[in-house]
């Protein structure tokens, strides 16, 4: 286990929870690196969900991601891929309040499209989502004391 960064975002369904959802994030033992409030065009949308093109659901994923502002969250912690997308729960929202009713998206989200938040799934997923979401910073990098404890 080691000291790795991930990209989260609030999506325009959760945003006015960001506080309640970032005292979670701090709660769990998460650095929060960067974050920044933005709303994307529905082609930035696009950009940002290129995987997924062609797929059914695309277009009302890039309509929802692009109604209204986000809030992005580049997060550093022990296992931090892994861990943001276990925090969040399975994708959709009313299936999550079933089997997993204490995770993110069961208690912030409606559906499976409306499902509160993005966490990237995987490394070079996660540092190119750092990237399109914060073009112009330098991210930090991550605090010495949490990088060195790996190692200790
Ligand atoms: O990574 P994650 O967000 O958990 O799921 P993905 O399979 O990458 O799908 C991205 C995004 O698309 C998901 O958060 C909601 C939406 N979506 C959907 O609306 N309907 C589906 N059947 C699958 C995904
Ligand atoms: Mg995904």
């Amino acid at each position: 286990v080691y000291v790795e960064r991930t990209l989260a975002v609030v999506k325009p369904d959760a945003v006015e929870k960001v506080k309640e959802i970032e005292d979670i994030i701090l709660r769990s033992g998460f650095t929060i690196l960067q974050k920044r409030t933005l709303q994307l065009s529905p082609a930035q949308c696009s950009d940002f969900y290129a995987e997924h093109y062609g797929k059914a659901f695309f277009p009302s994923l890039t309509a929802f991601m692009s109604s209204g502002p986000i809030i992005a969250l580049a997060l550093a912690r022990e296992n931090a891929i892994a861990y943001w997308r276990s925090l969040m729960g399975p994708v959709n929202s009313t299936k999550a309040r079933e089997s997993h009713p204490h995770c993110l998206r069961a208690r912030y989200g409606d559906s499976e499209l409306r499902n509160a938040l993005h966490g990237s799934d995987n490394f070079t997923a996660a540092e190119r989502e750092i990237k399109f979401m914060f073009p112009n910073s330098v991210i930090e990098p991550i605090p010495v004391e949490a990088a060195v404890k790996d190692y200790l």
